[in-house]
């Protein structure tokens, strides 16, 4: 994340939270959380992994309207121990990692316009909590969420945030996963976009490397548009061991010296599943 320096808004507690103020939003507050969640259950059965459904089940994320957060925390809480807490938006690193490592998920609490519906800068109640909540409520997945949050701290503690933040980038945002079926999609930012959660299964121009930590860790990646580059994660248990069990000081030192590697790239050493044509920014350029 870059160094926004964060200005805490007025109203805002020290570790950034607010009220949601759920009786506030309007109907079309409401009916434009409802279009956005009607359009992404069009498309992401058979294509999403299996637990993200079983999430939205649990915390019955099928009602309509913009969740109220003290319910949907009851129902979290009961299933893994987390809870859904409001933010006016990005927080900083430390106040994100300190609420991680204690199972808190901050959510924005705003919800874009109707004329934002297929992208927009900053995440809003409908990415954080229809992209990000329903995995939550997997114990393999709250887990590793939590080990996140605390290695976060830890990476702060050493200057690591920006490498870290690619492991986030590249699971909990951008992640795909291995079934019998197939590839699918987990990855929050996938599944919360019309088109992109399309794309990243779809299109011939990413690729979609296997999830290595350490040539992840050196991968860069662009937060402004498509992903060029996807990694494809065996299990949520995998990931949960990898993460769990890697001493992540001496792999920041080891890669401190080694290059970046660039989103077009193939490594060696990677497992590929899809060899990309990188040709999306050209197919855009000229569409
Ligand atoms: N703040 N509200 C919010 N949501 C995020 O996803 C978030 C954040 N602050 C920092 C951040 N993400 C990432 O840069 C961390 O991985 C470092
Ligand atoms: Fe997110």
């Amino acid at each position: 994340m870059a160094d926004t320096i964060s200005i805490r808004p007025a109203g805002t507690a020290d570790d950034w939270t607010i009220p949601q103020g759920w009786d506030r939003y309007t109907p079309e507050e409401h009916a434009t959380w409802d279009t956005l969640f009607a359009r992404q259950l069009r498309q992401l059965p058979g294509r999403v992994a299996p637990e993200f459904l079983e999430g939205l089940d649990v915390l019955r994320l099928s009602r309509p309207g913009i969740p109220d957060f003290a319910e949907l925390s009851d129902r979290l809480m009961a299933a893994t121990g987390w809870q859904v807490v409001a933010v006016p938006g990005l927080v900083p690193d430390d106040v994100f990692f300190d609420h991680l490592a204690n199972r808190r998920f901050v959510a924005g609490n705003f919800i874009r316009r109707p004329d934002q519906l297929d992208y927009l800068q900053e995440p809003d109640v409908f990415h954080d909590v229809f992209g990000h909540v329903p995995l939550l409520a997997n114990p393999v997945f709250a887990d590793y969420m939590q080990a996140y949050g605390r290695g976060g701290q830890r990476a702060a503690a050493m200057g690591a945030i920006d490498r870290l933040a690619r492991l986030y980038w590249y699971t909990v945002e951008f992640g795909l996963i291995r079934t019998d079926d197939g590839l699918k999609l987990y990855g929050a930012g996938i599944v919360s976009s019309h088109a992109e959660s399309i794309f990243a299964l779809d299109d011939p121009s990413p690729h979609r490397l296997g999830f290595d930590l350490k040539r992840l860790l050196r991968t860069k990646y662009r937060i402004d548009d498509f992903q060029q580059n996807y990694f494809v994660i065996d299990s949520f248990a995998d990931l949960l061991d990898v993460t769990l069990n890697t001493d992540f000081g001496p792999v920041y030192q080891e890669l401190a010296g080694q290059p970046d590697i660039e989103v077009d790239t193939i490594m060696p050493e990677d497992r590929v599943y899809t060899r990309g044509t990188q040709d999306y920014a050209r197919r855009k350029a000229t569409a």
